[in-house]
């Protein structure tokens, strides 16, 4: 018999295979992957059973085994009617739990006749003015048994008034409803951006709805902590980790503040996880997740077990996928889906395959479910709790991820917690930084994204896509908020909304007073600005990051060709090309306009970033105030259509057509010539790489760029 092999065994064993090569990896997280673990890497660290505390291997004792997650499949576009009808066909064919997507306009607190939504009415999710809508939207779905979730920050105090209303008309008392509000402002404000009013008014609404929804409503989760948007902004795991952890902290803080028992509405704190396609990292972070909220929560004194679970709904990351060869976005999406179950998700969503390009229609969003059905019924994951649990890799990340989060939390908890430490801009610089590593990495092809920049096809297939008709869609709600005005006890209407505006000044319950308006069918919008003379609205210009492309391009010959190019026309202009980054309609995705003004920055144009929610009007005047070159307009929220042409409109109206117009973001190919023939000069989608844009611009500014790459030799690609 010979001796057991030992660790220093295996390693002599494995660089003699490996030839001297270094087989660890570094990761975004800023810790090194070895390439084997053993029991020695995580003996210090317990994970417990599940259903008890940490709550590490699972909130439940059973899990998967007694109950499966919830298929719960986040959904809305154009009118209440047709969102319905959605619904209604997918529950009957699997879905379990509903989850409402709403348009940007109702997000940012306008109704639909509002003139700076024009081109959001009804794009990116379900368009909702009034109780009537709701109605219509629930309309054959039974509110007392179906749990809803609804994804609203900006607007939600009319949103949940209207909710609840609408059960009411509907037979169903408050106490009857189950569901969850997302309610979380504080990432709103680091990268979401769908805020309304300043921090300190939009605080007191979080507390103010996990008060009333705590006394009224005991079924209903007050609040969805997410972490999935600054992942999808380019957050490493520890970063969604930490800064999502730190914000539910915050918000059981203020909570407590206002004198709530910690365990009258900890019970009810949800949080919401995205799910990348680093498939054990993300499984780890999950199994983190509830190590930490548990320490936390314990800390500041809660007694029931229930407040110191972390209940958590995931959705697989839709920036992981691609508007190129799209059907592998099947493929990522099926592997994110197997990390959430395999991390114990409560509840999930998994994107359509079309996601890059445009929402879902029938057949992508059958694919979608079905992924989850499929994973459900037939894979064997449901049969067994954590299943992963005591793998020594994914041991030991979950407690380096807890070690690592913990390590950022501190220093969120020496600024005087995440409210102050947002304020500083630090957690969305971080993130942006991130983000921006993360980009070059793809652009360089460290990172591999098949289809994208490895084994791309020539020619891509045409997929069919949802295009929504917003004019009609529009012309549709107006007529409705007209007639709920005119058959309303107008008095009385306003009556509510004077209350709500002084409730706002001296303290009442937001929610309380919300909900007595909607009973006189106040619409969305009479009741945001009820509460926006309060509280003011609050306004942000980007602050992109300066730098990353710099250092990480400093030995790459195309990067070298184009800040030649970029110098060159700087000679010719006697100053630096001016590029607008635009962001125009209610669109706050940033992540994409962040990445071009940094990149551009540091390529060496003069990268003029226009302020979030521009009208086309107010993009115009200030391209011509700051006398910029070319203009380019980010969109990712469906309204391209719409807002690029009426700008292109407009310069020409100014006898400024000589400004070119690019477009980048999630737009459909089949928009291409739509957007070409309205006078587009530029079409950037999901994968385009920055460098190459920055040539095609050189170009467009009358710069003869050489082919990209030309000469270059072999340790430069
Ligand atoms: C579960 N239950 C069990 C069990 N498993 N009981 C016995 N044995 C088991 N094994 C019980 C639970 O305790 C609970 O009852 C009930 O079954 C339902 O289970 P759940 O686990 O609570 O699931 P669910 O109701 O689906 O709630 C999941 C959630 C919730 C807590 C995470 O907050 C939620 O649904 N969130 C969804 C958020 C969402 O859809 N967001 C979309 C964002 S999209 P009880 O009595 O204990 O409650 C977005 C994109 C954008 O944001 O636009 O930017
Ligand atoms: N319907 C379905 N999915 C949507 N998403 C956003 N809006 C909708 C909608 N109306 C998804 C996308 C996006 C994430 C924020 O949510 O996956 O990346």
């Amino acid at each position: 018999m010979t001796d057991k092999p030992t660790p220093s065994d295996w390693q002599a064993l494995a660089d003699k295979e490996a030839k001297g090569r270094d087989l660890s990896t570094q990761v975004p997280e800023g810790f090194t992957i070895k390439p084997l673990y053993t029991e020695s890497d995580h003996a210090a660290f317990d994970p417990g059973l599940p259903g008890f505390a940490p709550f590490t291997r699972g909130v439940k004792a059973s899990m998967y085994a007694g109950r499966p997650w919830t298929i719960r499949q986040y959904a809305g576009f154009s009118t209440a009617e047709e969102s319905n009808a959605f619904y209604r066909r997918n529950l009957a064919m699997g879905q379990k739990g509903l989850s409402v997507a709403f348009d940007l306009a109702t997000h940012r607190g306008y109704d639909s006749d509002h003139p700076r939504v024009t081109g959001d009415v009804g794009k990116a999710g379900v368009a909702i003015d009034t109780v009537a809508d709701m109605e219509i939207l629930f309309d054959q779905i039974p509110l007392d048994t179906m749990s809803v979730s609804m994804t609203m920050n900006g607007a939600v105090i009319p949103v949940m008034a209207f909710y609840i209303v609408a059960a009411e008309r509907q037979g169903v008392a408050q106490d009857k409803l189950s569901g969850t509000i997302q309610n979380d402002i504080l990432k709103e404000f680091m990268v979401r951006n769908t805020y309304i009013y300043p921090p300190e008014p939009s605080m007191r609404i979080v507390s103010d709805i996990i008060g009333y929804t705590s006394a009224n409503m005991p079924k209903f989760n007050s609040i969805s902590i997410s972490g999935y948007h600054m992942h999808e902004a380019g957050a490493t795991a520890v970063q969604e980790l930490a800064y999502t952890i730190a914000d539910g902290k915050e918000y059981v803080t203020r909570a407590m503040a206002t004198g709530l028992d910690i365990d009258a509405f900890a019970g009810r704190l949800s949080f919401f996880f995205g799910i990348g396609m680093n498939f054990f990292m993300e499984i780890a972070k999950l199994r983190a997740a509830r190590t930490l909220w548990y320490r936390v929560m314990d800390g500041l004194g809660a007694k029931s077990d229930r407040s110191k679970m972390l209940r958590t709904h995931c959705q697989t990351s839709g920036v992981s996928l691609q508007e190129q060869d799209p059907y592998n976005n099947v493929i990522r999406t099926c592997i994110e889906a197997m990390a959430a179950t395999l991390g114990g998700t409560q509840s999930l969503h998994t994107n359509a395959l079309d996601e890059a390009i445009a929402l879902p229609t029938d057949f992508s969003a059958r694919i979608a479910r079905n992924t989850q059905l499929v994973l459900q019924e037939e894979s064997g994951i449901t049969q067994v709790v954590d299943p992963l649990g005591g793998s020594h890799y994914i041991e030991t990340l979950t407690a380096t991820l807890v070690e690592e989060a913990e390590k950022l939390i501190a220093e969120v908890d020496a600024a005087g917690g995440m409210t102050a430490f947002v304020a500083t801009g630090k957690p969305k610089a971080a993130i942006e930084r991130a983000a921006a590593e993360k980009q070059t990495k793809v652009d360089q092809g460290e990172t591999v994204i098949v289809g994208v920049n490895k084994y791309r096809k020539d020619q891509e297939d045409p997929i069919e896509t949802l295009d929504i008709d917003n004019a009609a869609v529009r012309k549709s709600q107006i007529a409705r908020i007209q007639k709920v005005r005119d058959n309303r006890d107008e008095a009385a209407c306003q009556a509510a909304l004077a209350a709500l505006t002084k409730g706002c000044e001296d303290g009442g319950n937001t929610l309380e007073l919300a909900v007595e308006a909607a009973r006189h069918d106040a619409t969305l919008g009479e009741i945001s600005l009820a509460m926006e003379t309060a509280f003011g609205r609050h306004d942000a210009t980007p602050e992109p990051v300066t730098g990353v492309y710099k250092s990480a391009y400093e030995f790459d010959r195309r990067w070298a060709q184009v800040t030649d190019g970029v110098e060159a026309v700087t000679r010719r202009f006697g100053r630096k090309p001016r590029l607008m980054v635009a962001k125009m309609g209610q669109d706050g995705h940033d992540r994409g306009a962040n990445v071009i003004a940094s990149a551009f920055t540091d390529m060496g144009f003069e990268v003029i970033s226009g302020p979030l929610f521009q009208t086309p009007q107010e993009t115009r005047d200030m391209a011509l105030e700051r006398d910029v070159d070319v203009i380019g307009a980010s969109s990712l929220a469906a309204g391209h259509k719409t807002l690029i042409p009426e700008l292109i409109r407009l310069l020409k109206d100014a006898g400024r057509s000589d400004i070119k117009v690019t477009a980048g973001g999630v737009i459909p190919p089949q928009d291409y010539d739509f957007l070409t023939r309205a006078g587009v000069q530029g079409i950037y989608g999901p994968g385009s790489n920055v460098v190459e844009c920055a040539a095609d611009i050189l170009t467009l500014l009358g710069h003869n760029m050489p082919p990209l790459g030309e000469g270059l030799d072999e340790a430069a690609e």
